[in-house]
């Protein structure tokens, strides 16, 4: 006669179809968390001096001489330009450099920041 208590399972046995975890494939897809970029953008005017901007981009953006110019006469001509793609903290910091350097010398330079 069998014990009223015996332990259900044996070593060996196959397993249990009835435990909810038992062969179930999970898959996790990895999500990589990419921080948001932010396009710095330079807006053109009529009054502030070309060479101004070109110290500016050259200052605050690392640009060479030759880049500065390329990149000024870009705004000048179709009126916005692109000088940079960074972390929100780096274009707000970028902006505001900029936006202080004009204001020190009265130029009406506009620059300004936008999500990529
Ligand atoms: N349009 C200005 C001028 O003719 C030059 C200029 C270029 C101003 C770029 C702003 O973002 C600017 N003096």
């Amino acid at each position: 006669m069998r014990p009223p208590f015996a332990h259900p399972f044996q070593l060996g046995d196959p397993p249990s179809r009835n435990d909810e975890d038992a062969d179930l494939a999970v898959k996790t897809r990895p999500r990589t968390q990419r921080p948001p970029l932010y396009k710095v953008l330079l807006l053109n005017d009529d009054f502030t001096p070309m060479e101004f901007v070109v110290q500016v981009l050259e200052r605050i953006f690392g640009m060479t001489h030759a880049q500065a110019i390329e990149i000024m006469l870009t705004v000048h001509r179709k009126g916005v330009a692109v000088v940079g793609v960074f972390s929100h903290e780096i274009a707000e910091t970028k902006v505001a450099q900029v936006m202080e350097l004009a204001r020190r010398q009265q130029h009406p330079l506009q620059c300004t920041m936008e999500k990529e």
